[in-house]
Protein backbone atom coordinates (compact mmCIF):
# COMPACT_ATOMS: atom_id res chain seq x y z
CA UNK A 1 0.00 0.00 0.00
CA UNK A 2 2.01 3.18 -1.05
CA UNK A 3 1.31 6.37 0.35
CA UNK A 4 0.00 8.08 -1.99
CA UNK A 5 -3.10 5.79 -2.48
CA UNK A 6 -3.81 6.34 1.64
CA UNK A 7 -3.75 10.13 1.24
CA UNK A 8 -6.11 9.94 -2.19
CA UNK A 9 -8.49 7.45 -0.59
CA UNK A 10 -8.91 9.92 2.33
CA UNK A 11 -8.98 13.55 0.30
CA UNK A 12 -11.09 12.05 -2.84
CA UNK A 13 -13.84 10.27 -0.21
CA UNK A 14 -14.07 13.41 1.83
CA UNK A 15 -14.34 16.08 -0.67
CA UNK A 16 -17.00 13.71 -2.23
CA UNK A 17 -19.15 13.34 1.03
CA UNK A 18 -18.42 17.02 1.58
CA UNK A 19 -19.72 18.54 -1.97
CA UNK A 20 -22.71 16.28 -1.83
CA UNK A 21 -23.40 18.24 1.48
CA UNK A 22 -23.54 22.08 0.44
CA UNK A 23 -27.12 22.00 -0.73
CA UNK A 24 -28.84 20.21 1.90
CA UNK A 25 -32.28 19.98 3.78
CA UNK A 26 -30.76 20.95 7.22
CA UNK A 27 -27.65 21.97 8.14
CA UNK A 28 -27.00 22.13 12.25
CA UNK A 29 -23.74 23.53 13.98
CA UNK A 30 -22.78 21.69 17.06
CA UNK A 31 -22.13 18.19 17.71
CA UNK A 32 -23.67 17.75 21.50
CA UNK A 33 -26.35 15.72 21.89
CA UNK A 34 -29.16 18.35 20.91
CA UNK A 35 -27.99 18.68 17.76
CA UNK A 36 -26.62 15.06 17.26
CA UNK A 37 -30.13 13.70 18.08
CA UNK A 38 -31.82 16.26 15.69
CA UNK A 39 -29.67 15.08 12.62
CA UNK A 40 -30.41 11.12 13.87
CA UNK A 41 -34.82 12.20 13.40
CA UNK A 42 -33.80 13.76 10.78
CA UNK A 43 -31.95 11.46 8.83
CA UNK A 44 -33.71 8.67 9.88
CA UNK A 45 -36.83 10.36 8.24
CA UNK A 46 -35.06 10.68 4.53
CA UNK A 47 -34.05 14.35 5.08
CA UNK A 48 -30.33 15.27 3.61
CA UNK A 49 -28.57 16.70 7.06
CA UNK A 50 -24.97 17.99 7.98
CA UNK A 51 -23.63 18.49 11.54
CA UNK A 52 -20.65 20.87 11.63
CA UNK A 53 -18.42 20.45 15.06
CA UNK A 54 -15.73 22.91 16.19
CA UNK A 55 -13.93 20.48 18.23
CA UNK A 56 -11.96 17.17 17.52
CA UNK A 57 -14.09 14.91 18.75
CA UNK A 58 -18.22 15.25 18.90
CA UNK A 59 -20.24 14.86 21.85
CA UNK A 60 -20.60 18.38 23.38
CA UNK A 61 -20.78 18.48 27.32
CA UNK A 62 -22.12 14.60 27.05
CA UNK A 63 -18.80 12.92 27.25
CA UNK A 64 -18.45 15.47 30.71
CA UNK A 65 -21.13 13.67 32.57
CA UNK A 66 -21.32 16.23 35.96
CA UNK A 67 -18.11 17.78 36.62
CA UNK A 68 -16.39 15.02 34.79
CA UNK A 69 -17.90 11.94 36.87
CA UNK A 70 -18.92 10.55 33.17
CA UNK A 71 -22.41 9.24 34.28
CA UNK A 72 -25.89 11.10 32.73
CA UNK A 73 -29.25 11.20 34.29
CA UNK A 74 -32.45 10.63 32.12
CA UNK A 75 -35.50 11.43 33.20
CA UNK A 76 -39.00 9.15 32.23
CA UNK A 77 -39.99 11.30 29.26
CA UNK A 78 -36.62 11.33 27.17
CA UNK A 79 -35.61 7.31 28.45
CA UNK A 80 -37.43 5.88 24.93
CA UNK A 81 -34.80 7.73 22.74
CA UNK A 82 -31.85 5.82 24.69
CA UNK A 83 -33.89 2.85 24.62
CA UNK A 84 -34.10 3.48 20.48
CA UNK A 85 -30.30 4.21 20.18
CA UNK A 86 -29.65 0.95 22.26
CA UNK A 87 -28.40 2.67 25.42
CA UNK A 88 -27.92 0.53 28.20
CA UNK A 89 -29.62 2.27 31.40
CA UNK A 90 -29.92 1.44 35.04
CA UNK A 91 -32.82 2.64 37.27
CA UNK A 92 -31.52 4.54 40.00
CA UNK A 93 -35.14 5.19 41.64
CA UNK A 94 -38.55 5.30 39.89
CA UNK A 95 -38.57 7.54 37.09
CA UNK A 96 -34.92 8.45 37.24
CA UNK A 97 -32.34 6.65 35.20
CA UNK A 98 -28.24 6.86 34.65
CA UNK A 99 -26.20 5.76 31.62
CA UNK A 100 -22.87 6.40 30.81
CA UNK A 101 -21.82 9.35 29.27
CA UNK A 102 -19.46 7.56 26.84
CA UNK A 103 -22.02 4.99 25.63
CA UNK A 104 -24.46 7.44 25.27
CA UNK A 105 -22.73 9.64 22.88
CA UNK A 106 -20.56 7.01 21.18
CA UNK A 107 -24.32 5.48 20.44
CA UNK A 108 -25.98 8.51 19.45
CA UNK A 109 -22.93 9.47 16.88
CA UNK A 110 -23.08 5.79 15.42
CA UNK A 111 -26.57 5.46 14.80
CA UNK A 112 -26.73 8.98 13.51
CA UNK A 113 -23.29 8.72 10.81
CA UNK A 114 -25.43 5.40 9.99
CA UNK A 115 -28.97 6.66 9.57
CA UNK A 116 -27.20 8.83 6.61
CA UNK A 117 -26.63 12.34 8.13
CA UNK A 118 -22.79 13.39 8.17
CA UNK A 119 -20.39 14.68 10.58
CA UNK A 120 -17.34 17.47 9.86
CA UNK A 121 -15.56 17.65 12.37
CA UNK A 122 -12.85 20.41 13.06
CA UNK A 123 -14.86 23.06 11.30
CA UNK A 124 -16.58 26.16 12.98
CA UNK A 125 -19.80 27.73 11.73
CA UNK A 126 -18.02 31.44 12.06
CA UNK A 127 -21.53 33.32 10.56
CA UNK A 128 -24.68 32.48 8.59
CA UNK A 129 -25.64 33.00 4.66
CA UNK A 130 -28.51 35.16 4.20
CA UNK A 131 -31.40 35.87 1.38
CA UNK A 132 -33.78 38.57 1.82
CA UNK A 133 -35.32 37.73 5.38
CA UNK A 134 -34.28 34.29 5.58
CA UNK A 135 -31.19 32.69 6.37
CA UNK A 136 -30.23 30.38 4.02
CA UNK A 137 -27.19 28.15 4.84
CA UNK A 138 -23.75 28.24 7.12
CA UNK A 139 -20.05 30.20 6.56
CA UNK A 140 -17.26 27.72 7.25
CA UNK A 141 -14.12 27.66 8.23
CA UNK A 142 -11.11 25.28 9.54
CA UNK A 143 -11.16 25.93 13.72
CA UNK A 144 -7.80 25.83 13.36
CA UNK A 145 -7.99 28.69 11.06
CA UNK A 146 -10.32 30.17 13.49
CA UNK A 147 -8.04 29.98 17.05
CA UNK A 148 -4.68 30.66 14.98
CA UNK A 149 -6.75 33.61 14.03
CA UNK A 150 -5.40 33.34 10.45
CA UNK A 151 -6.68 35.58 7.84
CA UNK A 152 -8.53 33.20 5.44
CA UNK A 153 -11.45 33.63 3.76
CA UNK A 154 -14.56 30.82 4.50
CA UNK A 155 -16.62 28.72 2.43
CA UNK A 156 -20.45 28.42 2.41
CA UNK A 157 -23.28 25.61 2.63
CA UNK A 158 -27.32 26.28 1.82
CA UNK A 159 -29.86 24.95 3.25
CA UNK A 160 -33.39 24.84 3.35
CA UNK A 161 -33.22 25.51 7.45
CA UNK A 162 -30.38 25.63 10.00
CA UNK A 163 -30.05 24.44 13.18
CA UNK A 164 -28.61 26.33 15.88
CA UNK A 165 -27.17 23.88 18.42
CA UNK A 166 -24.02 25.61 20.12
CA UNK A 167 -24.95 25.72 23.59
CA UNK A 168 -24.74 28.52 25.96
CA UNK A 169 -23.39 30.75 23.51
CA UNK A 170 -26.26 30.34 21.15
CA UNK A 171 -23.58 31.41 18.14
CA UNK A 172 -25.90 31.67 15.51
CA UNK A 173 -28.65 33.40 17.24
CA UNK A 174 -26.39 36.02 18.34
CA UNK A 175 -24.71 36.53 14.87
CA UNK A 176 -28.62 37.37 13.88
CA UNK A 177 -28.79 39.98 16.60
CA UNK A 178 -25.59 41.52 15.94
CA UNK A 179 -25.70 41.71 12.16
CA UNK A 180 -29.46 41.84 11.67
CA UNK A 181 -30.89 43.43 14.73
CA UNK A 182 -33.06 42.50 17.12
CA UNK A 183 -35.26 40.57 15.02
CA UNK A 184 -35.50 36.88 17.15
CA UNK A 185 -38.61 35.94 18.45
CA UNK A 186 -38.05 36.86 21.85
CA UNK A 187 -39.85 39.54 23.48
CA UNK A 188 -36.38 41.97 22.93
CA UNK A 189 -35.53 40.35 19.59
CA UNK A 190 -32.10 39.41 21.22
CA UNK A 191 -31.07 36.20 22.82
CA UNK A 192 -32.51 37.32 26.70
CA UNK A 193 -29.16 34.73 27.97
CA UNK A 194 -29.49 31.45 29.84
CA UNK A 195 -30.36 31.82 34.30
CA UNK A 196 -29.08 29.94 37.12
CA UNK A 197 -29.23 26.15 37.52
CA UNK A 198 -32.97 24.76 37.81
CA UNK A 199 -32.76 21.45 36.62
CA UNK A 200 -36.72 21.02 36.89
CA UNK A 201 -38.09 23.97 35.11
CA UNK A 202 -35.08 24.01 32.63
CA UNK A 203 -36.35 20.80 31.26
CA UNK A 204 -39.73 21.91 31.02
CA UNK A 205 -38.71 24.64 29.30
CA UNK A 206 -36.39 23.31 26.59
CA UNK A 207 -39.01 21.54 24.70
CA UNK A 208 -41.12 24.74 24.16
CA UNK A 209 -37.95 26.89 24.08
CA UNK A 210 -37.05 24.62 20.51
CA UNK A 211 -38.64 27.01 17.87
CA UNK A 212 -37.67 28.57 14.58
CA UNK A 213 -36.49 31.98 15.54
CA UNK A 214 -35.67 33.88 12.25
CA UNK A 215 -37.20 32.90 9.47
CA UNK A 216 -34.97 29.29 8.71
CA UNK A 217 -32.75 29.45 11.57
CA UNK A 218 -34.09 26.79 14.53
CA UNK A 219 -32.91 26.42 17.96
CA UNK A 220 -32.33 23.71 20.19
CA UNK A 221 -30.39 22.00 23.27
CA UNK A 222 -29.34 24.54 25.98
CA UNK A 223 -28.72 26.90 23.19
CA UNK A 224 -32.35 27.19 22.95
CA UNK A 225 -33.39 28.20 26.70
CA UNK A 226 -29.99 30.62 26.35
CA UNK A 227 -32.33 32.56 23.85
CA UNK A 228 -35.57 32.62 25.84
CA UNK A 229 -33.62 33.39 29.15
CA UNK A 230 -34.63 29.58 30.99
CA UNK A 231 -32.67 28.51 33.41
CA UNK A 232 -29.51 25.87 33.00
CA UNK A 233 -29.91 22.33 34.35
CA UNK A 234 -26.52 20.62 34.29
CA UNK A 235 -25.85 16.62 33.90
CA UNK A 236 -29.52 15.91 33.22
CA UNK A 237 -29.60 15.06 29.70
CA UNK A 238 -33.65 13.84 28.67
CA UNK A 239 -34.42 17.22 27.88
CA UNK A 240 -31.30 17.71 25.38
CA UNK A 241 -32.39 14.86 23.52
CA UNK A 242 -36.12 15.61 23.53
CA UNK A 243 -35.35 18.91 22.36
CA UNK A 244 -33.27 17.36 19.48
CA UNK A 245 -36.03 15.25 18.84
CA UNK A 246 -38.44 18.18 18.55
CA UNK A 247 -36.14 20.01 16.55
CA UNK A 248 -36.43 17.05 14.10
CA UNK A 249 -39.81 17.11 13.60
CA UNK A 250 -40.76 21.37 13.62
CA UNK A 251 -38.07 20.89 10.58
CA UNK A 252 -39.47 17.72 8.56
CA UNK A 253 -42.88 19.75 9.08
CA UNK A 254 -41.73 22.44 7.37
CA UNK A 255 -40.03 21.12 4.99
CA UNK A 256 -42.91 18.67 4.09
CA UNK A 257 -45.15 21.72 3.83
CA UNK A 258 -42.32 23.72 1.37
CA UNK A 259 -41.94 20.74 -0.57
O1 LIG B 1 -22.47 21.89 24.68
P1 LIG B 1 -23.26 20.91 23.92
O2 LIG B 1 -23.28 19.54 24.45
O3 LIG B 1 -24.74 21.52 23.74
P2 LIG B 1 -26.20 20.85 23.86
O4 LIG B 1 -26.42 19.86 22.80
O5 LIG B 1 -26.14 20.07 25.24
C1 LIG B 1 -25.86 20.74 26.44
C2 LIG B 1 -25.29 19.74 27.41
O6 LIG B 1 -24.09 19.21 26.94
C3 LIG B 1 -25.03 20.31 28.81
C4 LIG B 1 -26.27 20.58 29.55
C5 LIG B 1 -27.12 19.42 29.96
O7 LIG B 1 -28.17 19.86 30.77
O8 LIG B 1 -26.58 21.71 29.80
O9 LIG B 1 -24.23 21.48 28.71
O10 LIG B 1 -27.12 22.00 23.98
O11 LIG B 1 -22.75 20.84 22.41
C6 LIG B 1 -22.60 22.00 21.63
C7 LIG B 1 -21.56 21.72 20.56
O12 LIG B 1 -21.54 22.79 19.65
C8 LIG B 1 -20.16 23.01 19.27
C9 LIG B 1 -19.39 22.77 20.54
O13 LIG B 1 -18.03 22.49 20.26
C10 LIG B 1 -20.14 21.59 21.14
O14 LIG B 1 -19.59 20.35 20.73
N1 LIG B 1 -20.09 24.38 18.75
C11 LIG B 1 -20.28 25.52 19.45
N2 LIG B 1 -20.17 26.58 18.65
C12 LIG B 1 -19.89 26.09 17.40
C13 LIG B 1 -19.84 24.69 17.46
C14 LIG B 1 -19.67 26.70 16.12
N3 LIG B 1 -19.69 28.02 15.95
N4 LIG B 1 -19.39 25.89 15.07
C15 LIG B 1 -19.36 24.54 15.21
N5 LIG B 1 -19.58 23.93 16.40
Amino acid sequence: MDEVTISRAILETYTKDFVERLDTDVAIAGAGPSGLTAAYYLAQAGAKVVVFERQLCPGGGMPGGGMMFNRIVIQEEGKHILDELEVHLSEYQEGVYVADALETISSLCVKTIRTGAKIFNLISVEDVMIREDRITGLVLNWSSVVWSKLHVDPIAVRSKFVIDATRHDSELCRIVTRKIGPRLITESGEVVGEQPMWAEVGEQEIIKNTKEVYPGLLVCGMAANAVFGSPRMGAIFGGMLLSGKRAAELCLNKLRISK
